[in-house]
């Protein structure tokens, strides 16, 4: 049995907290201090859904002194956990820019998202609300998904990876059942003065090959 792979990429501003929610994941580890990240890449085999998964992830620098967006981004990946802070409403204002920026690289809008509003554990300093977030999502399409998050309170660290790959699955299901083919064949007898004729129209129900083709026998 194939094992599916996942590539996953962790994306946002710096010090919103990509590491320490990947760290959570990883470890179940909180770690207080800050070192920007330069670029990582963690391997993962967890069960999701009753399903052994291999997650590929990618954690990027949002210090722009380490970071060119356009040159972390991976075409191949599969779906973005994209992160801002609860605490920093730049964190949030950055996130369009983000994503039509993907658009771009990924050539279509059906990317798969999860938004994390992280640092939700930080409530007195909250400068995002929760709803902004959820409308964020919301204008994003039905494969974005939003938590609020907390690294340092393990609150829904594990669930973000959970929902990127319920939503890339769902889609490659979509798609290898769209690429399935039927076919409808129907039987026609005729009678025409002495001549018996059947004919067979056969069809396709996949549009690329919706080719109708008629097979006519006469016994004469
Ligand atoms: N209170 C609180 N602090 C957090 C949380 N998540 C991260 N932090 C802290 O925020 C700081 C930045 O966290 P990182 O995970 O390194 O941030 P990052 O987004 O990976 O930053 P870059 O790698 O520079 O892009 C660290 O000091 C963390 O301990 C959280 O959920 N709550
Ligand atoms: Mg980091």
């Amino acid at each position: 049995m194939t094992v599916p792979i996942y590539k996953l990429t962790l994306l946002g501003d710096a010090y919103v907290g990509k590491t320490a929610i990947l760290v959570q994941y990883f470890c179940e580890n909180w770690v207080p201090d800050y070192e920007p990240t330069v670029e990582d890449s963690l391997r993962k085999a967890p069960c999701i859904d009753g399903t052994p998964v291999l997650l590929e992830i990618f954690d990027t620098a949002g210090t722009e002194q380490y970071s060119s967006v356009a040159n972390q981004l991976d075409a191949e990946t599969d779906g973005y956990i994209i992160v801002y802070s609860i605490t920093s409403r730049k964190s949030f204002n950055v996130l369009p820019a983000l994503y039509d920026q993907l658009i771009t690289l990924k050539g279509t809008k059906n990317l798969k998202i999860v938004i994390a509003g992280n640092k939700c554990d930080l409530n007195e300093e909250r400068q995002v609300s929760t709803a902004e977030g959820q409308e964020l999502a919301k204008r994003w399409g039905s494969n974005c998904a939003f938590f609020e998050t907390s690294a340092k309170k393990r609150i829904n660290c594990e669930d973000v990876f959970i929902q990127i790959v319920r939503i890339i699955a769902a889609n490659r299901k979509l798609s290898t059942n769209q690429n399935k083919m039927h076919l409808l064949i129907v039987v026609k007898f005729c009678k025409n003065n002495n001549k018996f004729s059947i004919k067979f129209e056969i069809s396709s129900t996949l549009k690329r090959y919706n080719l109708v083709c008629y097979i006519t026998i006469y016994f004469l």
